[in-house]
């Protein structure tokens, strides 16, 4: 392709919202355009990286007997009301209107979509297990899109449904799918950890995150060196401290005024922060959105609170919980914000951390403005509705499993596996017969990889102050000839036989035969990240021209035969 004749158009500025690289190069390299806010369009760059990403998850989605189809983008929301979650979704959900007023979505994913079909397609276990998948676009209303493709209202996904006979046919297809995603993020040129997840509302027993490691990604991973632990911070496990034998001392009310948070009591009263209690209100939502209750948390007064655990526990939405207004809580609850503790709160339903059950004399709010009470004990004072583990594992606390401190490191989730069991086919009669006729719900499990948010966290992971430096394996162009002088016969004609000779042998190859000065060509060949730049400069008249790769710095002339030879060698190992 000659660059003269392509439709790019780089920019040396971006908007000040592009705050993070991969947003910046992608818009600077002119790979992708912003339409409104949370959408963008590809251009023929930018499309051709998004469907060599394509291509590496069909191949591997084929090797493991996955079907490609391909569903539409519009869903009737008859299915959601089906499944349940018509209601379930807030505005996130994208939904629009027909002409007759009928309603649907634009697909956030399609569960509903693929159980539908097999409800009406598979009736006999002959035909399990079955793994049909498609690359999509997908379309989630964020409230606040943002980082380009990172978090975007419409992006390409590639969800794949397996459907088995029982649970030990799903854990066969889950391991085929994990296995396939460690192929296809390996491929794709990413760093990545495969963490245990949070299977959230989607329910269904566990689920992975395949994360691409990034300071700006939005996930937060727990990992330990000296084990295998990985997971989520929302999914870590948290084990509570040891329970405590020491006896139960008398409920002391102590005057302690002003001391409205853990560090301020703790300190006050010359106690650890561990031996407090630390409660957190909130107002629950019903799915018409109308306010259903409040909730108290507890948990040890040096915990965070694990948002998505407290979720889980209570068994809601993540959309159906806020921070409760503490003065309009107080009339109903008698709690006092900054005093509140589990001894005399009504009408409201107590959580409790589950390392509290064990602890003896802890300090808690007296529920009256500016007391605490000391010698709090679980079971004897207070007890809760409901007994979880509640804990953030922040980084340095112990490892669930050995023990360790934790790592904690930020990234993009890119690709995310999920047993879904029977929770769709039971919600929507999907069943088929077995060897003895007997009907059988079909268990299934659902595989994402966000294929436009892949694009977006290669370019995190690859990229220099100069521009994006492209895994040959999904760089838009393997090879970038620059021409110095397209005007001069000599430094033209080599020019064209590199090119043919590298295009016969499948190299695929852009020109840079712009009327351009080099300085410009050689920085926007930086920008855009081509592989290997081969520079046809003064010496074309030997024969020498100049080769270089875009993740190295030196450069070295070598003949035009070497140029080429060397660039069809390097791509055919790397494509
Ligand atoms: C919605 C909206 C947003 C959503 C969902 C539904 C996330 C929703 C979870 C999944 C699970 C898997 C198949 C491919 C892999 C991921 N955000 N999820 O279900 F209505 Cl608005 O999408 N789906």
């Amino acid at each position: 392709m000659k660059l003269s004749k392509m439709h790019i158009k780089t920019l040396r500025e971006v908007p000040a919202e592009a705050e993070i690289p991969s947003h910046i190069l992608l818009l600077r390299t002119g790979m992708i355009r912003k339409l409104v806010s949370g959408v963008y369009g590809f251009m023929p760059l930018g499309w051709r990286a998004v469907r060599k990403i394509e291509d590496i998850i069909r191949q591997e989605m084929d090797n493991i007997g996955g079907q490609e189809i391909h569903m539409s983008a519009i869903q009737p929301s008859e299915l959601w009301e089906e499944s349940g979650r018509w209601f379930a979704y807030g505005p996130e959900l994208w939904r629009v209107k027909d002409r007759n007023g009928r309603d649907f979505c634009l697909g956030p994913t399609h569960e509903e979509i693929f159980t539908d079909i097999i409800r009406n397609d598979v009736s006999s276990h002959r035909q399990l297990p079955l793994y049909l998948y498609q690359i999509q676009t997908k379309y989630r209303d964020e409230a606040r899109p943002r980082f380009g493709l990172m978090r975007s209202r419409e992006f390409i996904m590639k969800d794949a449904y397996s459907f088995d006979r029982d649970f030990d046919g799903l854990d066969k297809s889950y391991d085929e799918m994990y296995e396939a995603y460690e192929k296809i993020f390996t491929r794709c040129g990413l760093t990545f950890r495969p963490v245990e997840a949070d299977t959230g509302a989607i329910g269904g027993s566990n689920s992975h995150e395949f994360t691409a490691l990034s300071e700006v990604g939005e996930s937060e991973i727990a990992y330990c060196e000296k084990c295998s632990m990985a997971a989520t911070t929302e999914r870590a496990e948290f084990v509570d401290a040891p329970a405590e034998t020491d006896e139960m001392m008398a409920l002391e009310e102590v005057d302690t005024p002003g001391t409205k948070t853990i560090e301020e009591v703790a300190n006050f009263l010359g106690i650890d922060q561990s031996r407090t209690i630390k409660a957190l209100l909130f107002i629950t939502y019903d799915d018409e959105g109308k306010e259903k209750e409040y909730v108290a948390a507890f948990i040890r007064g040096d915990r965070e609170l694990n948002m998505i655990k407290l979720i889980n526990a209570l068994g809601i939405h993540e959309h159906s919980i806020e921070f409760a207004d503490e003065a309009k809580m107080a009339e109903a609850t008698g709690c006092v914000g900054g005093f509140t503790g589990p001894i005399g709160l009504h009408d409201c339903k107590i959580v409790v951390d589950s390392e509290l059950t064990g602890l003896k004399n802890l300090c808690a709010g007296a529920n009256k403005e500016d007391y605490h009470v000391k010698n709090v004990n679980y079971d004897r004072d207070y007890k809760g509705d409901i007994v979880a583990d509640l804990k953030l594992l922040k980084e340095g606390d112990p490892c669930p499993i050995c023990g360790e401190p934790v790592k904690h490191a930020r990234g993009i989730e890119v690709g995310q596996v999920f047993k879904l069991g029977t929770k769709y086919s039971e919600a929507m009669k999907a069943t088929y017969k077995d060897e003895n006729q007997k009907d059988q719900l079909i268990v299934m499990g659902c595989y994402g990889i966000g294929v436009t948010r892949t694009l977006a966290a290669i370019v995190e992971q690859n990229h220099d102050e100069n521009g994006i430096i492209w895994p040959m394996s999904v760089a838009p162009y393997h090879v970038i000839i620059t021409l110095v002088k397209p005007g001069d016969e000599q430094q033209q004609a080599l020019a064209d036989k590199i090119y043919n000779e590298l295009a016969k042998a499948g190299v695929e190859v852009l020109l840079d035969d712009r009327d351009e000065r080099p300085g410009v060509k050689f920085k926007d060949a930086d920008l855009l990240g081509i592989p290997v730049r081969i520079t046809v400069g003064k010496r074309a008249s030997e024969g020498i021209v100049e080769y270089k790769l875009r993740r190295e710095i030196e450069k070295e002339e070598k003949t035009a035969e070497d140029a080429v030879k060397d660039a069809i060698a390097l791509v055919n190992v790397e494509k």
